[in-house]
């Protein structure tokens, strides 16, 4: 491969380089022995990276598109580039505690105050009835032994505290406060638990086009922890065998680019062994939920 453009001038990503890109993919190169090919041949680093993203990214969509999958969506994403140790949310600094790529699961630590947990389980508390799961025959809903929780939606702005929890998360996660869904708060006692599932609507469903209508798919979830039980009840990725502790306060976000198991997003609320569970959910949708 050869360069000819001067450092100093912008380069261009054009069609043959990124075609030489897909051949030394192809071929079996690793990305960092193609990114020093380029290197070598005068391309900037910069340029030479976003090539490599751009490029390898439309060719595994394309190959996943062939292999049937359903297409990508944006997702939300919280600012993380440059590994941050705290994310701004607005009205509070949120720190990072991990971040995993695939699946996409970021824990925040201190995303809800004490007194936010507070409020939000007395809120609810007097609402709550016996969670529900989505009827994928109908988009209805049914109560399912896969879910044992008692829960109630709060409705999108319903009250200051709702309202600033939304602009929070709207603002940590970069995703529009109308894409959400109404905020859901979880009862689990002892024994409860929520079987591993994936949040997203299964395409091949016959009820799944009448949810989708709604809003588009589900894209991303955050769990916030109102309480903490005294055994069991975390957050499980069983795909990557990781659990995530429920401590009062922080959350666990996931994101999902297309209804598909290859997300690795499937996740489960672990039964709660001793003493109760407290959790508010967030669904976060491609579009406005209406
Ligand atoms: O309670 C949980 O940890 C949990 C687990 C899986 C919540 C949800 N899913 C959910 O609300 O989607
Ligand atoms: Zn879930």
């Amino acid at each position: 491969m050869t360069q000819t453009s001067s450092t100093t001038t912008t380069q261009a990503i054009t069609p043959a380089l990124r075609q030489w890109i897909v051949e030394q993919a192809e071929a079996g190169h690793d990305a960092p022995s193609v990114l020093k090919a380029m290197l070598a041949s005068g391309w900037t680093e910069e340029v030479a990276i976003e090539a490599m993203e751009i490029t390898l990214g439309d060719h595994l969509e394309a190959r996943a598109l062939r292999q049937g999958l359903p297409a990508r969506s944006p997702v939300p994403e919280p600012a993380l580039a440059e590994s941050p140790l705290r994310v701004d949310a607005g009205d509070r600094q949120v720190p990072v505690l991990l971040a995993m790529v695939q699946p996409r699961v970021v824990v925040f630590g201190q995303f809800l105050s004490d007194e936010e947990c507070d409020a939000l389980i007395a809120a609810a508390s007097p609402r709550l009835a016996r969670s529900r799961t989505v009827a994928t025959q109908t988009g209805g809903e049914e109560v399912s032994v896969d879910r044992t929780s008692d829960g109630m939606f709060f409705s999108r702005g319903e009250s200051p505290l709702i309202q600033r929890i939304e602009q929070r998360i709207a603002r940590l996660l970069n995703w529009p406060v109308e894409n959400g869904e109404g905020l859901q708060v979880l009862h689990y006692r002892p024994g409860a638990e929520y079987k591993p599932h994936y949040d997203y609507f299964d395409p091949g469903e016959p009820g799944t086009p009448t949810i989708l209508q709604r809003g588009g798919q589900r894209v991303g979830t955050l769990v916030m922890y109102l309480n903490e039980p005294e055994k069991g009840g975390g957050t499980t990725f069983p795909d990557v065998h990781l659990e995530v502790a429920p401590q009062r306060g922080n959350a666990v976000f996931f994101s999902y680019e297309r209804p598909h198991p290859s997300t690795r997003t499937l996740h489960g609320g672990a039964p709660v062994i001793a003493g109760e569970k407290w959790i508010a959910t967030k669904w976060l949708r491609e579009r406005e939920f209406k």
